[in-house]
């Protein structure tokens, strides 16, 4: 394969062969080996990822740090002291069985691009930091984006150490077992990060259908989570006759089935899932007294994700008379997001020059980048996914199009860094 002339003429197949060990090294920290990647935040498989994207930062001629959170940063000093930095990375937990590109794809692209920046002798100006963030996902803790909102001072530190995992232990002492020490800073101010750059996998198939392997992000879709209990009456199941029950369940249920058509209704791209659903007690031959549901809703248009809010709130207020009580939690609730206009058209102009064809899109998911948003000049890049897959094991993306990826934030970490 010719090296493609750039600015910098970066070997491709050299880098696209370490991406390749990156990816399969940290797809193997999962707790449930050959069915997807299960990663959660603050298990012995964030251990082990953790200490492998440690040792690769400081491999790559970086200062290694952790905050308290846990999100891990690897900085190459710049030579305008304090100044602030130009940050690339992405998130390394997954959703349970999910796939190996899904965050790790942004990990290892920042990893790369620290490394050539290392090959090639170049000294920032403003700091490089390659930077590693827990709990995007929500899995373990619910919510999601973590530890950027963490970051951001958007998550209270009394709310951080309240949170627990489905096991009851808190985010403390999860962090306390695997060594992190959570009363390390978490907040990190604005004036220190000068721009944040992240690439992800598509997660959708656009790129794949158009066969193009770059895709410049330009806005991401608002990101509501809710949770709902539904409180009813045990009893037994065999003698309690059907006009006497409050069946937590089956109100949980025809909720959850009015969902579909209250998104289609609603429509302008709106999606509305359930994604998890717990059944107390949990027994075959018991009624359910207590159910809990996650609501998740995304749309372009803020004003359809309020529309749906008001309408689950409506659903939940009518089933007051049947004995059932439902009450809802809002545990994340993110505007659509715009990505910077310069990153956008430095992102397109880079890819441009360097050859490889690329689309503007927006984003059906979320991502850390809506939280850095708000805070600092934030751009995306997306590469495609096979067959638009994501959050399951079938989840693939090319090591090629990493690495091309890996290229074009190479040449604008040069141009925002300043390096020479
Ligand atoms: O849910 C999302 O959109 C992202 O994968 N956390
Ligand atoms: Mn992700
Ligand atoms: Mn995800």
């Amino acid at each position: 394969m010719s090296e493609v002339q750039t600015g910098k003429n970066v070997n491709l197949e050299k880098v696209q062969a370490r991406i390749e060990n990156h990816i399969d090294t940290l797809s193997t920290f999962t707790a449930t080996p050959g069915r997807g990647t299960t990663r959660l935040t603050y298990s012995q498989e964030d251990l082990l990822a953790r200490q492998y994207i440690k040792a690769e930062m400081k491999k790559a001629g970086l200062t290694v740090r952790e905050d308290g959170l846990g999100n891990i940063f690897g900085k190459l000093e710049g030579s305008l002291k304090d100044s602030p930095s130009v940050l690339i990375g992405s998130h390394f937990d997954s959703v349970p069985n999910g796939g190996s590109y899904d965050g790790p794809a942004g990990v290892v692209a920042g990893l790369e691009v620290a490394a050539l920046f290392t090959e090639y002798g170049l000294t920032p100006k403003y700091p490089l930091e390659v930077i590693a963030l827990i709990e995007e996902e929500g899995s373990r803790f619910g919510g999601g984006l973590m530890g950027s909102r963490g970051m951001a001072g958007l998550l209270a530190e009394e709310d951080f150490r309240a949170l627990k995992d489905k096991d009851g232990i808190t985010t403390v002492e999860a962090m306390e077992k695997i060594g992190l020490d959570p009363f390390l800073p978490k907040v990190r101010d604005p004036q220190t990060i000068k721009a944040y750059l992240e690439l992800h996998i598509e997660q959708g198939p656009i790129l794949e259908e158009k066969n193009i392997p770059i895709g410049v992000v330009e806005a991401i879709v608002g990101l509501t989570q809710l949770e709902l209990t539904v409180k009813g009456k045990a009893g037994h199941a065999g003698t309690t006759p059907m006009d006497r029950r409050s069946d937590a369940l089956v109100a949980a249920a025809g909720m959850i089935a009015q969902f579909p058509e209250l998104a289609e209704s609603e429509g302008a791209g709106t999606v509305v899932t359930t994604g998890r659903l717990q059944v107390y007690p949990n027994g075959a031959n018991v009624i359910p007294d207590q159910t809990v549901f996650s609501v998740d809703i995304r749309s372009g248009r803020e004003e359809h994700v309020q529309n749906v809010i008001q309408k689950v709130h409506k659903l939940a207020d009518s089933y007051f008379d049947s004995g059932i009580e439902i009450t809802v939690e809002q545990l994340l609730y993110i505007q659509p997001k715009e990505m910077n206009k310069e990153i956008v058209s430095l992102l397109k102009d880079k890819s441009s020059k360097l050859g490889f064809p690329s689309c503007s899109m927006n984003s059906g998911a979320g991502h850390d980048a809506m939280i850095f948003a708000d805070y600092t000049s934030t751009g995306m890049l997306f590469i495609p996914s096979k067959n638009g897959l994501s959050h399951c094991p079938e989840e693939w993306s090319d090591s090629r199009h990493i690495a091309e990826a890996v290229q074009i934030l190479f040449e604008a970490a040069i141009e925002l860094t300043e390096a020479e």
